[in-house]
């Protein structure tokens, strides 16, 4: 059980160990987390976002190719609901939830999950749920791309190959862990300190809720493939490979050694 409920944020006699964990998401203090995740790679800025509808400094980063542009796994469709109306929506609630609490002013989404429980209470299981899905769906979008598929290469390959023996074997654990999830969620490739392990995360929730730093993951909510799959989860999760682009995940896993603490 997480303890989300020790720290209230207008307490006035903060022990030691409050102080410490609040320390977490000071700007500074980022140092002392394992991962320095601030900016990211490829968090680009917004070019061609549709207008939001509410204000505020989370912003929708636009798609680096058409929406049609990965048919062959996912449809257009799809594809334009997922980042232009589910992803817009958890960009709109976080704005929404960070607006109700002047404390999160200047704070990067993800320094919020990796210190959530120092979020004001008020608003700790909206910026959950929707800075989760916010960080969550960007790291999807540019993972996948137009020139995706193949085979691994580069240190992502290695990595496999240490952890899982073989491609083969890894797509085998990560679709299983991604067809078990029960209900909405999503399937994770993630490190920690040079280890790297498969897991899967319930809801919204980001492996930094953990500590844990996600290398590449896979959406199993049924938003993300109803349309063309309906209800064959697992033949999505086969044809998804067809679009990850593993120099994309090279690039996440570059910038994880980079900033990586402990
Ligand atoms: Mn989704």
């Amino acid at each position: 059980m997480e303890e989300q409920n020790e720290i209230s944020s207008i307490n006035p006699t903060l022990s030691r160990r409050d102080l410490m964990r609040l320390a977490l998401v000071a700007p500074a203090a980022l140092a002392a987390s394992r991962f320095m995740i601030e900016g990211g790679p490829a968090l680009a800025a917004p070019k061609a976002a549709p207008a939001p509808k509410v204000s505020g400094p989370f912003k929708l980063p636009p798609l680096k190719y058409p929406y049609n542009a990965l048919v062959r796994s996912i449809d257009e469709s799809t594809m334009r609901i997922h980042h232009g109306k589910h992803h817009q929506a958890y960009v709109d609630k976080l704005n929404e939830a960070v607006a109700k609490a002047p404390a999160l002013k200047g704070k990067s989404a993800q320094s919020m999950l990796m210190g959530l429980d120092a979020v004001p209470e008020n608003v700790r299981d909206a910026v959950r749920n929707n800075a989760g899905g916010h960080v969550n769906h960007t790291m999807f979008w540019e993972i996948i791309g137009p020139k995706g598929g193949g085979a691994p290469t580069g240190d992502i390959a290695t990595i496999i190959n240490t952890n899982f023996g073989s491609f083969a074997n890894f797509k085998a654990k990560f679709e299983e862990a991604g067809t078990k999830r029960f209900g909405s969620g999503w399937v994770w490739l993630v490190g920690d300190a040079g280890k790297f392990g498969i897991i899967s995360t319930p809801n919204q929730d980001s492996p930094l809720l953990q500590g844990l730093f996600p290398v590449m993951g896979n959406d199993v909510w049924e938003h993300a493939y109803y349309l063309k799959y309906q209800n064959k989860r697992a033949d999505y999760l086969k044809a998804w490979w067809n679009v990850v682009d593993w120099n994309a995940v090279n690039k996440r896993i570059a910038y994880m050694r980079a900033n990586a603490r402990g």
